[in-house]
């Protein structure tokens, strides 16, 4: 039973468009449900595509205007917006990168007394800029309003990372109780990998490195068990074995098993995170869960135009190799770099596995550096609470 009383809480509208500009729901979503969990605040997400809500928490109907899950309250965001529901403007205004709010709904945030805290939450980046322009302001040009920028990351320099507070805790209890670790490969249609199987998750976008890394992989010394998420990579599994990938079907050669596993619950996907050796993620909350499973990882990051995602994947490297061994450091620069180039993964395989002891002490040494810093839920009811 709660303690807190939501009634007298504060109301923060968070919105999310999915559909204009890929604001990523999986951010939000979890944002949403700490804020409302851990804060006890009243939290209203607002989201024009409940659908791409429904993989990551099947509970939500896709279709309903109005629905609580998880303590939130989801609203269905129509176009246009009607003007009955800019009535009610919450105490906290979150605009999820970038989208752009109802017209109708600015108007009853300049027209509210006292004004709402306004903040535009951007998205991830190790780049230095950061800093500098975490929690900057920018007055509205017509409206009497200010918004103020809210970037994540990971240094103290800004708005932080996603994390719940009992996360790691409940992730080292996980790792420590068989029966919930049996019960997890159940869930997932997977008989338990042989203590000798080297366990990897691979979630990520297309990429023709796939077949050279499998064939690395199933020639290599050691056995691999591979779980791959039904997505975008099944069209290039599909090609290395020549038979179509789908969910429950599994593949052998060589010295590698491979299993197409069903998309699962975001909590469901943490636990598979902490149950690998080795996890293969993309875009930026999987990123960053794997961050806090506290072991190896290989990020996928979401390609730009213009390559503007280079300089984002180095940045992070640099940040996220500080007190690597070098050697260690070239191997996972290496790796990384021929999987998000899309050729050369199975020729960089052998250096970064052969670094395997580092990198694993590695990363779970910067889970527990970046779970010192004050997590992004928190920080933003801290910038909240204190005027602009
Ligand atoms: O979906 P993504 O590719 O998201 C990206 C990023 O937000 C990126 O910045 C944006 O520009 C781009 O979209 C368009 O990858 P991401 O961020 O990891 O989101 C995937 C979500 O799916 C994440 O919340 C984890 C979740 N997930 C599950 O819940 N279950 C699963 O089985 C899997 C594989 C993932």
């Amino acid at each position: 039973m709660s303690l807190v009383d939501h009634s007298r809480a504060r109301r923060w509208d968070i919105f999310c468009a999915v559909v204009d500009n890929y604001g990523d729901i999986g951010v939000t979503w979890r944002l949403a449900r700490q804020l409302a969990a851990e804060h006890g605040l009243r939290v209203r997400l607002w989201v024009d595509d409940p659908h791409s809500l429904v993989r990551l928490y099947p509970g939500v109907d896709a279709v309903a205007m109005a629905q609580t899950r998880q303590g939130v309250e989801l609203r269905r965001w129509l176009r246009p917006f009607p003007e009955q529901e800019a009535h009610d403007v919450g105490d906290v205004v979150v605009e999820a990168f970038a989208c752009e709010l109802p017209a109708a709904y600015l108007n009853a945030m300049a027209a509210r007394k006292p004004q709402p805290c306004w903040i535009n939450l951007e998205y991830l980046s190790a780049e230095d800029w950061v800093a500098g322009c975490h929690g900057l302001t920018s007055p509205h040009p017509r409206l009497p309003l200010t918004k103020r920028f809210f970037f994540p990351g990971f240094t103290t320099a800004t708005g932080g990372l996603l994390r719940e507070r009992d996360l790691l805790a409940r992730r080292d209890r996980f790792r420590g109780d068989d029966r919930a670790r049996a019960a997890l490969w159940q869930f997932l249609g997977v008989p338990e990998p042989a203590p000798q199987q080297f366990t990897i998750s691979l979630f990520g976008y297309e990429n023709p490195a796939l077949g050279g890394l499998l064939a690395a992989w199933s020639e290599g010394g050691e056995d691999i068990l591979c779980l791959v998420p039904e997505g975008r990579l099944l069209g290039d599994v599909s090609a290395f074995f020549g038979a179509t990938a789908e969910v429950g079907v599994s593949f052998r050669r060589g010295r590698l098993e491979l299993r197409v596993i069903p998309f699962v619950d975001q909590d469901a996907y943490d636990r598979l995170l902490w149950v690998c050796d080795l996890n293969f993620v993309r875009g930026e909350d999987s990123f960053v869960r794997a961050q806090w499973a506290g072991r190896p990882l290989v990020w996928h990051i979401y390609p730009q135009e213009q390559d503007a995602h280079w300089p984002k994947l180095r940045a992070f490297e640099d940040l996220y190799c500080a007190g690597l061994a070098p050697a260690a450091a070239r191997a996972l620069a290496d790796f990384w770099e021929a999987w998000n180039r899309g050729e050369g993964a199975g020729a960089a395989w052998a250096g970064f596995r052969a670094h395997r002891a580092g990198l694993e002490a590695h990363a779970a040494d910067w889970a527990r550096r970046l779970a010192r810093q004050e997590d992004l839920a928190a920080a933003l009811v801290r910038a909240c609470d204190s005027p602009v």
